[in-house]
């Protein structure tokens, strides 16, 4: 602990110019931060190093997205040294959780995809696997929001301001990056026609390196985040035509690539600088993997034998063509032969079947922006449609390929026609990956037989399911230290690193003492997360109410509307004296709408004057509460996640392809009110579908009631308290003054179709809450099942899945040494 204490107070003074006997919060977090980063760098450069002794084959995970939250607490606890650190730091006059909030959280994604990324990379490192990830150091992340007159108001992210006390820029290692230009044709000796790239502009990609450790066994693994630096300040020839001016602008102009995470649902077709940010990416990584690679190896056919790239989600799919155009155009190997290594080396992971969330970009804005590239995907796709062709007319793709085979060219093609002629980047990743992997059992089923249907019968065996996971080090052990210490003091520590020991606790659920400790533990998360909205929101909180949650990013599928309807109902309810058996209850809603998407942002207001109105209401008020909790972001998630009781995953069955907030809750001991949706279905089969509260129509009854049409107006008229919901929201009776404001929301589900199918499950959601409500009343039959969720978990950590990607897809093996965890 002294040790520890020295190298802050050393920190304070050399690293950061200050006085220790000042004792400023903000430099004794960055001082402890860079205490803990001097004791992570040795192992990452062991670990690194011995990557290249053993010639280990190595995965590489390409991100555009990335949401680590903060760093310290996970970092003290991977290292084994939170207990000396929280000591040290109490000797030195402060709190270790007053210092651990002076930390930004790293914001560089927008929902469930980044904080996979991020729980992957947790994994790799914890279980010994030669990983790596790679994406965009943003100057800002994802926005702040404030919410103003009930209303999201987007702030800029400026996390980097006070700088990073974590990352390494590496100034002086760069990667050029080029855009536009041209394509010369020449032939090389063989005669073979050959091409090369001229482009007309050059940035450069700085990397920038955060450390990733894994628990307890030594392995660091590398996160590198590239950063835009113009190359014009090496571009004297401004200088010397007296352009000063010129050349500082066009270097902001380049280092604009990595300014800023685009909000999802924003990102609308023909984006320049989106694609920019994509490709910008992608070729730094390519380079930088080829470097190591070549360190070792002369030959590029054994690619794949040393490397693994797997593709999250379609943004990095440009990777697909830039790796062909290297190997065709500086490599000069045959097109076969090149096509062959890129198929081996990728794989692609597909997170949505939302058809306006599958990427396409303008031919016309490829041709101009990456003209080689562009020439690449024509002829994949020439190639592969005479595949297709071949594959059709054969015997075992069936007669309904061969008849349809226009048709099924034009399904599958590259490219496609309308409204603007088009590159599908799906297809892309699919046709140049060797697996295509969807991340629940369900979703995987729907994209072989809906979305990607025509693949699934020209390659049988490249789909495949992989179901997501979440990371147990900082989903249970560092957010929810009450509950973690109460089971490791009855089963150890194991399940920190082997989360299907948690199965061990199964019949503890029996023993009431354990029962009554289990509660004690929810109940200390209830009220750290009540002193936290007392200072926060100036509100105050009754712990002795249901804690029920929905937190996620706000979007029609994700059904906030049918939480808030429910909500409208318990008010009304309460109003009309005809709920004396209500269990009293907080509702709390948190989570951020993209900027442009307008019925999220209404969603939003609608939640907070609903809000306004019910806790205002002193008919109501101490038996229900709605919390909207401004900014949801990865570090408030660990504050509300180990206080919930009920978790609120009710998006329409179908829709959600796996979730992972639903594992979080379930993992702290919250019981599941949900659909049979993503991979909550895989959760309720793990832990017994009983003691979750599974209500609404499946995915196969909602096509059906979609083909013999679906009339919500039927709804309206058939269900007096739906009815009332909607009218008051339609009404001002939320909305004082301003008649009408909510009246989209409510067109939408009465004349709009209702795409979501809310005022379908209506019914039956307001039926399972009951049965929430009774069950609570029984707090010990409650505790039971919620330490059965928990027990029953062991599948849904990230390391599962890891260990089913590197088996399964990139034939990778965890390092000599690290198989059991521990390094030596
Ligand atoms: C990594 C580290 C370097 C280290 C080498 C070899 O480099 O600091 O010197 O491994 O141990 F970053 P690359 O694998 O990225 O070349
Ligand atoms: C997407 C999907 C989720 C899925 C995650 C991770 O999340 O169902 O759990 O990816 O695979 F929608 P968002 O990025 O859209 O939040």
């Amino acid at each position: 602990m002294e040790g520890l204490k020295k190298d802050v107070i050393r920190h304070v003074v050399s690293s950061l110019g200050s006085d220790y006997a000042s004792k400023s919060a903000y430099n004794y977090y960055n001082a402890l931060a860079l205490a803990v980063r001097d004791r992570l760098i040795d192992n990452w450069i062991k670990t690194q190093r011995s990557y290249y002794d053993e010639k280990a084959k190595r995965v590489y995970y390409l991100s555009l997205e990335y949401l680590p939250g903060k760093s310290l607490m996970n970092n003290l606890h991977c290292l084994g040294i939170y207990e000396t650190a929280r000591k040290a730091m109490s000797d030195l006059g402060f709190s270790l959780e007053d210092l651990a909030e002076q930390e930004w959280d790293a914001g560089l994604g927008n929902g469930g995809l980044g904080r996979l990324a991020s729980c992957f990379l947790d994994s790799m490192a914890t279980l010994g696997i030669p990983g790596y990830g790679y994406g965009i150091r943003y100057d800002y992340g994802i926005f702040h929001q404030v919410i103003e007159d009930g209303k999201q108001v987007e702030q800029a992210d400026n996390w980097m301001r006070v700088g990073n006390p974590w990352a390494y820029e590496r100034g002086q290692h760069l990667f050029p990056v080029r855009f536009f230009g041209e394509v010369k044709n020449w032939t090389d000796e063989y005669g073979r026609l050959r091409h090369t790239w001229t482009a007309g502009d050059t940035v450069l990609a700085m990397p920038c390196d955060m450390l990733v450790p894994g628990w307890d066994n030594h392995h660091v693994i590398n996160m590198r985040l590239w950063s835009a630096r113009s190359d014009v300040e090496f571009d004297l020839d401004f200088f010397n035509t007296g352009n000063y001016l010129g050349a500082v602008e066009e270097k902001i102009f380049d280092e604009k690539i990595s300014k800023v995470l685009y909000p999802s649902d924003q990102i609308e077709e023909g984006r320049e600088l989106r694609l920019k940010q994509q490709y910008f990416f992608v070729t730094a990584t390519i380079q930088d993997i080829l470097r190591r690679f070549r360190k070792k190896h002369q030959d590029m056919t054994e690619l794949p034998q040393s490397v693994a790239i797997q593709l999250n989600d379609t943004h990095p799919a440009i990777a697909i063509a830039e790796l062909m155009r290297i190997l065709l155009d500086e490599d000069l190997l045959d097109w076969e032969v090149a096509w062959d290594i890129c198929v081996s080396t990728f794989a692609y992971t597909n997170h949505t079947i939302l058809p306006e969330a599958l990427e396409t970009w303008p031919v016309s804005l490829l041709e101009r922006m990456l003209p080689r590239h562009m020439q690449i995907i024509y002829e994949i796709n020439a190639r592969f449609l005479r595949e297709v062709e071949r594959v059709a007319r054969s015997e075992d793709c069936g007669q309904l390929c061969h008849r349809d085979l226009d048709h099924l060219k034009q399904r599958v093609s590259l490219i496609q026609e309308r409204p603007i002629k088009s590159v599908r980047m799906a297809h892309l990743a699919i046709i140049g990956s060797h697996s295509v992997n969807g991340v629940a059992a369900l979703h995987t089923e729907l994209l072989k037989a809906r979305v990607f249907d025509d693949f699934q019968r020209l390659y049988p065996q490249k789909i495949n399911n992989k179901t997501n996971g979440v990371t147990p080090r900082r989903w249970l052990w560092s957010a929810n230290q009450p509950l973690s210490r109460l089971i490791a003091s009855h089963i150890g520590t194991g399940f920190v690193r082997n989360l299907d020991e948690l199965t061990q606790l199964e019949p503890l659920a029996a023993d009431p003492a354990f029962r009554e400790a289990w509660r004690a533990a929810k109940l200390e998360n209830k009220q750290r997360l009540q002193a936290y909205i007392k200072r926060k929101l100036m509100r105050e909180l009754h712990t002795e109410h249901l804690f029920d949650v929905h937190i996620k990013r706000i979007h029609e599928y994700k059904r906030q509307v049918l939480n808030l309807l429910h909500v409208v109902t318990a008010y009304n309810r309460l109003r009309h004296g005809q709920a004396a058996d209500f269990t009293p209850r907080t509702v709390f809603f948190g989570g951020k709408a993209a900027p442009s998407y307008f019925m999220a942002k209404r969603i939003i207001h609608a939640i907070n004057a609903v809000a306004a109105t019910v806790n205002a209401d002193s008919r109501v008020n101490d038996k229900l509460q709605v919390v909207y909790l401004p900014n949801y972001c990865v570090s408030q998630a660990e504050r509300v996640i180990p206080a919930t009781e009920l978790s609120e995953q009710i998006s329409t069955a179908g829709m959600e392809a796996s979730g992972t907030g639903n594992m979080k809750f379930a993992l702290n001991g919250a019981l599941t009110i949900g659909t049979w949706d993503g991979a909550t279905i895989e959760m309720a089969q793990a832990i017994g579908p009983e003691l979750l509260f599974i209500f609404g129509m499946r995915e196969d009854e909602l096509v059906s009631l979609r083909q013999h049409g679906y009339n919500p107006m039927l709804y309206y008229h058939g269900d007096e308290e739906l009815r009332e919901a909607l009218d008051m929201l339609r009404s001002d009776a939320f909305s004082p003054g301003q008649h009408g404001l909510f009246a989209p929301l409510v067109d939408n589900l009465l004349h709009g179709g209702d795409r979501f199918f809310v005022l379908a499950d209506y019914r039956q959601y307001l039926g399972a809450q009951q049965d929430v409500g009774r069950l609570y009343l029984d707090q010990e039959e409650w505790t039971r099942r919620s330490i059965l969720n928990a027990a029953r978990m062991g599948f849904f950590s990230s390391d599962r899945a890891i260990s089913q990607y590197a088996r399964e897809i990139w034939d990778v093996a965890p390092m000599a040494g690290l198989q059991n965890g521990k390094g030596a």
